[in-house]
């Protein structure tokens, strides 16, 4: 049901190769995932980066854990690796002479947040500091080369973990394409994210693997050119709210005639728009 991906195989037929492990900041042995469900734990706001706030471990995958913040709501939860800097053991904050932050979006008054915290930790089941990993080196260089094959986090769906290319790469910078997806998810990111995985990480770690999707890619790998370009992003749109070719071009219609542009002729709009310059 469930068939382990062959990298080897797809890298024959697709005559490509493996990113270099020396191009991740990943760890070569995935760390040991200690965490459980339920243990709280200090963990970056990913929607506020500069608060920190209390979170609950909500699932355990491999080496990464699901977390959803004290407070917050159950629309938001947010992976991590269990070697990511943005976790801590609950008091690492107050320690530094820091103070906990409610979530962005947090469900009470602020004025109520004090008594949450201590609610909330009352009798908590606290993560050990011994689940809390080193974070990996960085690589000094941007080493990934354009075509070779990794695995990498699909962000609209950050539970996966997918097989996919560089597509481009610039300065620090990566463009990661999802092969058979036809461009929807593809991103780019810093070539030192913790979002990148080398071609076997999923196997070795524990971490299932989502195969290459069925949309016939018109480009797989490399960003398209501007003849290709606005094809695409029509294709990349509708792919990203799942809209088929038909429903697209009903939707299209539907817009086209429900927008009209309305002038105030009262006011002073600019040279580019005003009829008398
Ligand atoms: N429900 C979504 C999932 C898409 C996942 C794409 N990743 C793997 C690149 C869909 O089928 O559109």
């Amino acid at each position: 049901k469930n068939p382990v991906f062959d990298w080897d195989n797809y890298l024959k037929e697709t005559s490509s190769s493996a990113a270099p492990t020396y191009c991740f900041k990943q760890h070569e042995v995935s760390p040991e995932n200690e965490f459980k469900p339920s243990m709280k734990l200090e963990a970056v706001d990913p929607r506020n980066i500069t608060s920190m706030c209390i979170a609950t471990v909500i699932g355990v995958v491999g080496p990464r854990i699901r977390l959803r913040l004290d407070g917050g709501d159950d629309k938001n939860d947010f992976w991590r690796l269990v070697d990511s800097t943005e976790l801590k053991p609950i008091g690492y904050t107050e320690k530094k002479g820091g103070m906990l932050q409610p979530p962005l979006g947090f469900r009470m008054n602020g004025s109520l947040f004090p008594m949450f915290l201590v609610k909330t930790l009352n009798g908590a089941f606290y993560s050990p500091e011994t689940a809390f990993k080193s974070e990996p080196d960085t690589p000094t260089d941007n080493l990934f080369k354009v075509g070779q094959k990794l695995e990498a986090v699909d962000k609209k769906n950050p539970h996966l973990i997918c097989v996919a290319t560089i597509g481009d790469v610039n300065k620090n910078n990566i463009f990661v394409t999802f092969d058979g997806w036809r461009g929807a998810f593809d991103y780019w990111c810093s070539y030192d994210s913790r979002d990148i995985f080398p071609v076997g990480w999923c196997i070795k770690s524990g971490h299932p693997l989502q195969p290459p999707g069925h949309k016939g890619s018109r480009y797989s790998g490399g960003r398209p050119n501007s003849a290709q370009s606005s094809a695409n992003m029509k294709q990349n749109f509708n792919d990203s709210i799942n809209l088929t070719p038909d429903s697209a071009s009903d939707l299209e219609a539907g817009i086209q005639e429900s927008c009209s542009v309305f002038i105030n002729h009262e006011c002073k709009c600019g040279p580019f728009m005003d009829s008398s310059k």
